[in-house]
């Protein structure tokens, strides 16, 4: 664990995100049997500290995109519970009026603009959105986070290039969890080292297997820096362990594809544990930590409540708001 100048509130403000997300991926464990939420689930857990970190460094100035797995990114941006909850349970009062679902999560007040399953669909996007920050000289800066799958698509070279070309104010956060869904990036790559190739390039290149999001916070101020003092975009390869299967709440081990030992040594430095001894080597009491997270369980419990009772959209709801008819 290294140590950064962050005061102990920022240190507290990030455990309270790290165990929020985590609790909430719990929570949907837990439910997700009862057949109420009825949408496939790509879950965050094991990733906590690339969205929490990303996110508090970037501020109010980020203008996020993510993918199918946003859950933790959509809780670090928002820190709400009650419309995450009702869009999961497909109600009228979640976010899109629960047509999006678990896949399509978006908040633009907070920052979050959108998600989407298509494999690095967002990443063109975002490039657009840093384009118009510099255009129009507001200081926001884009973010978009992806999978590593996303680099075996072609629309990411041409959305680096262009990002490096036009020295937009943007970030590439690669989730890298080594996988494809079952496939490891040694059997999908020709070439050694993404990082490697993406330095030919003139943005710059960060790249970590920390799980500390203090330290996940400080790259990516790096990378602001960079463009801050000399317009580099910046590419942030953050290695993380998906603690649970591609798509569902379970754990895949009998699979054959991955090992439980890598899990085992991942977990020994897991996100949330590591920033909770943190708070306690800061001094602040068990008792005090417990007391703040009983709070983050009573406002998950009660969002998931709320959800289960709210109202399902009327029928009419699947032809507002879907096409956008251009005048
Ligand atoms: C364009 C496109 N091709 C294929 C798929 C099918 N698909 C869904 S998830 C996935 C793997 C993506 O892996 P990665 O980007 O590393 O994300 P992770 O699931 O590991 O977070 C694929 C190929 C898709 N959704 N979109
Ligand atoms: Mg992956």
């Amino acid at each position: 664990m290294v140590k950064h100048a962050v005061t102990k509130e920022t240190s507290r403000k990030l455990y309270r995100q790290l165990y929020l997300i985590r609790t909430a991926e719990n929570a949907i464990r837990a439910h997700y049997g009862e057949n109420e939420m009825k949408m496939p689930m790509h879950m965050s857990i094991g990733a906590e500290a690339i969205a929490a970190g990303v996110c508090h460094a970037l501020g109010e100035r980020g203008q996020v995109f993510c993918t199918y797995r946003s859950h933790a990114t959509y809780l670090a941006k928002t820190e709400e519970t009650d419309d995450y909850f009702a869009e999961l349970y497909g109600k009228v009062s979640g976010i899109a009026r629960g047509k999006a679902g678990s896949m399509h999560l978006s908040s633009p007040e907070h920052g979050f603009l959108g998600a989407s399953a298509i494999v690095a669909s967002t990443i063109p996007v975002a490039v657009g959105v840093a384009l118009a920050c510099k255009r129009k000289k507001t200081k926001n800066m884009a973010a978009v986070f992806f999978g590593d799958g996303a680099i075996d698509e072609g629309v990411f070279w041409e959305s680096w290039n262009i990002a490096c070309l036009m020295k937009l104010p943007i970030l590439f956060i690669c989730e890298d969890n080594r996988l494809a869904v079952h496939t490891s990036g040694e059997e999908r790559h020709g070439y050694r080292s993404i990082v490697n190739v993406l330095k030919q390039f003139t943005g710059n290149v960060f790249e970590s297997r920390t799980t500390d999001v203090e330290e996940i916070s400080a790259i990516t101020k790096k990378a602001m820096r960079g463009y801050a003092e000399q317009e580099k975009p910046a590419f942030l390869r953050l290695h993380y362990y998906r603690y649970l299967e591609h798509v569902g709440v379970n754990e895949d081990f009998d699979q054959g594809y991955r090992s439980q030992k890598e899990f085992i040594q991942w977990q020994k430095r897991d996100p949330v544990l590591l920033q909770r001894k943190r708070l306690l080597g800061l001094g602040i009491t068990e008792d005090a930590i417990k007391k703040e997270e009983g709070v983050t369980d009573k406002q998950i419990a009660e969002s998931i409540e709320r959800a289960k009772k709210a109202k399902f959209p009327d029928q009419k709801e699947l032809f507002t708001n879907v096409f956008y008819e251009a005048r």
